[in-house]
């Protein structure tokens, strides 16, 4: 199946969707993105991967030169086109073609590009048994040298981690902060569970704010489950009673070894399998 990708304005088969190579997000990472699902023809939280995207393209100084409601319909054309109804969606926005320089007042407009695809899943095993991570020595970027609220298109700082985590065996891999505390995964929120009590790191710990988190956070409310924004360390991870991660193509998923150490009882617990039934009743129903 050849898909069509919506390229400012237009829609290309697959082999003709390209960019410059002068273009700046390639030359320079120099861009921003967003990674959205759609279930059963829907794209689930639209507004709140909107509102992040022109929050991290703001960031950065970059203007979008579409609406939201533009965009929007645009990501809504181009599933419709390829006729998917569960998939993918990458929205990227980079500073466009330029000179060989850093300096964006060089380049032309920005290029704004919708792919659409088949979502890569995790195997379900993996959601029954849950998964084994480690912490990794790659430290998240620095808040103060680039923020990890914005999703740009410059991604080395997490698959450093990746190839570090991935060595090690494990598919994800948690990254701590200058400061040693807790911050996420590669492409994943984290949670811990302790004492019935929901906690995760706050933005300010350096993370970006995912809005499988942020959907979590409401459930978890919804659900009577107390939820704490708190800065944690390892220590809180070794003791936690239950652990899992979030994300868009994640969903939500159970973490049951962190660095070899089983968590709780080293089964998927109580209130993230809680958590994970609620969170596919939100997505499918
Ligand atoms: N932290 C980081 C660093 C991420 O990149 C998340 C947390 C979770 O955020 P959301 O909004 O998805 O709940 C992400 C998101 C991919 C891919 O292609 C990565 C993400 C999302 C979708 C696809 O690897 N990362």
């Amino acid at each position: 199946m050849s898909f069509k990708v919506w390229i400012n304005g237009k829609l290309f088969d697959k082999a003709n969707a390209t960019v410059s190579v002068y273009d700046h997000g390639l030359l320079y990472g120099d861009g921003v993105f967003e990674g959205i699902r759609s279930y059963g023809g829907r794209v689930f939280r639209m507004k709140e991967h909107l509102d992040r995207l022109w929050y991290s393209a703001k960031a950065i100084l970059l203007e979008i030169p579409y609406g939201k409601e533009e965009l929007a319909a645009s990501i809504e054309e181009t599933l419709k086109v390829n006729g998917i109804e569960d998939g993918y969606i990458r929205v990227v926005v980079t500073r466009g073609a330029g000179s060989l320089g850093l300096d964006p007042n060089h380049c032309s407009d920005p290029m704004v590009i919708v792919i659409t695809d088949a979502i890569s899943l995790y195997p379900d095993k993996l959601y029954e048994e849950g998964l084994e991570i480690i912490t990794v020595s790659t430290i998240r970027n620095h808040p103060a040298a680039l923020s990890p609220r914005i999703k740009s298109l410059n991604y080395l700082n997490n698959i450093l981690a990746k190839i570090e985590g991935l060595k090690a065996g494990c598919i994800e891999a948690l990254m701590l902060n200058h400061k040693g505390e807790v911050t996420e995964c590669t492409g994943d929120n984290i949670f811990l569970v302790r004492d019935g009590r929901l906690l995760t790191p706050p933005v300010d710990a350096g993370i970006l704010e995912g809005v499988t988190r942020g959907a979590v956070l409401e459930l978890a409310e919804a659900a009577g489950i107390p939820v704490r924004e708190v800065p944690l360390t390892r220590h809180d991870v070794y003791i936690a009673d239950e652990c899992f991660l979030t994300g868009t193509a994640a969903e939500v998923i159970p973490v049951v070894k962190v660095d070899s150490r089983p968590i709780g009882d080293g089964l998927p617990g109580p209130i993230t399998r809680d958590l994970i039934e609620r969170f596919h009743k939100l997505t499918r129903e």
